[in-house]
């Protein structure tokens, strides 16, 4: 008898948050790269022996997962806090200017509500800042996809205010929390995830860029990194790195190592595409996916684990209460 359940529910949110940090470690080197990235690159990466050190991206996520254990529920008052509290003990993992500037100006007593709407002249920023951190989110509430993007907005604007960000920081939420309950053991159908995902943003550029990505992952063989790239880009913008991040796992959603390798290849923002496209990944696949050898050069990654799991205790615990 076969076993089409795949991985346990513990073991998936584990390979969420391990897909956050060792994608975003193990990306960061490469983070800015012009053009899609030669294999040699990648493979070097991964044979190297140093510790891999994790960036903004997973500071803010373990920022988020810290908050919603605290409080229990999405507190943006309290999330505020906890990333500048990340922010004033290790200011230099990377962030991006805007958020480093804005967490500076929280840090001086400034509220969040004004200060994100206020960044880039007022339209507040596009970057994928608030998409690169939010898979706790999909964590906290897994089960509720409409809860999910509720709670995926509400993270992104304390910091995120442009549509483009809010948007993108919905689809990866949503992508982390379908990815976690999907049997693994079954083939997935890319269209529909993508469809799915796209279902939860407004109309408007995110949304375009995921409907362009249909008949790409949906060909029999897998497009290569170029004509991905090409399609969607791969800069900070979050209306280009989510759907790339997402191309990168729909193209090869059974391995682990090959979606972060993909992702890590298609350039740009490597990190960040590489983190959320291993995110999803790990939801999918479980802890087992991720090779223990990136595991251990990882830093960080024994805290992701443990997050994950106090995550895990806390959804499992509200969903065994009685209703009511
Ligand atoms: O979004 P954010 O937190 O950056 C995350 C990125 C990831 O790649 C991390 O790994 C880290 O390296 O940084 O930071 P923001 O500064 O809000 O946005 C990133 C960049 O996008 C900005 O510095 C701008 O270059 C650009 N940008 C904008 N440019 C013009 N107008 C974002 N929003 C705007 C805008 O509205
Ligand atoms: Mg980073
Ligand atoms: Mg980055």
């Amino acid at each position: 008898m076969s076993d089409t359940s795949g991985p346990d529910e513990r073991s998936r949110y584990r390979g969420a948050l391990l897909g956050v940090v060792v994608g975003d470690a193990l990306g960061a080197p490469l983070e800015g790269h012009a053009g899609p990235v030669p294999p040699e690159r990648v493979r070097g990466l991964e044979e190297d022996h140093v510790e891999l050190l994790y960036t903004d991206d997973t500071a803010m996520t373990i920022a988020l997962a810290e908050s919603l254990l605290e409080r229990g529920e999405l507190d943006q008052d309290h999330l505020a806090a906890r990333f500048v509290a990340h922010f004033r003990r290790e200011p230099h993992r990377g962030y991006g200017p805007g958020t480093a500037r804005l967490l500076d100006e929280l840090a001086a007593g400034a509220g969040w509500r004004p200060t994100a709407a206020a960044q880039f002249g007022g339209q507040g920023s596009f970057g994928n800042g608030a998409a690169m951190r939010v898979a706790p989110i999909a964590l906290h509430a897994a089960g509720d996809l409409f809860r999910v993007a509720a709670l995926a907005r509400r993270s992104a604007v304390v910091t995120h205010t442009h549509p483009a960000a809010v948007d993108g920081a919905v689809a990866q939420a949503t992508a982390v929390a379908l990815a976690l309950r999907g049997p693994a053991a079954e083939p997935l159908d890319g269209g529909a995830f993508l469809a799915a995902v796209a279902s939860t943003v407004g109309d408007g550029e995110v949304a375009d860029a995921l409907g362009s990505l249909i008949d790409l992952v949906e060909g029999v063989e897998p497009p290569p990194p170029e004509a991905v790239a090409a399609r969607t880009g791969t800069g900070v913008a979050a209306a280009e790195s989510v759907p790339a991040a997402l191309a990168a796992f729909l193209v090869r959603p059974d391995s682990f190592v090959e979606t972060v390798r993909y992702a890590i290849s298609l350039g740009g923002d490597t990190d960040t595409i590489a983190s959320m496209a291993g995110a999803v990944a790990g939801a999918r696949l479980g802890e087992q996916a991720v090779p223990a050898r990136w595991r251990q050069r990882t830093e960080a990654a024994p805290l992701l684990v443990e997050l994950a799991d106090r995550l895990a205790d806390a959804a499992g615990a509200r969903s065994a209460e009685p209703a009511g």
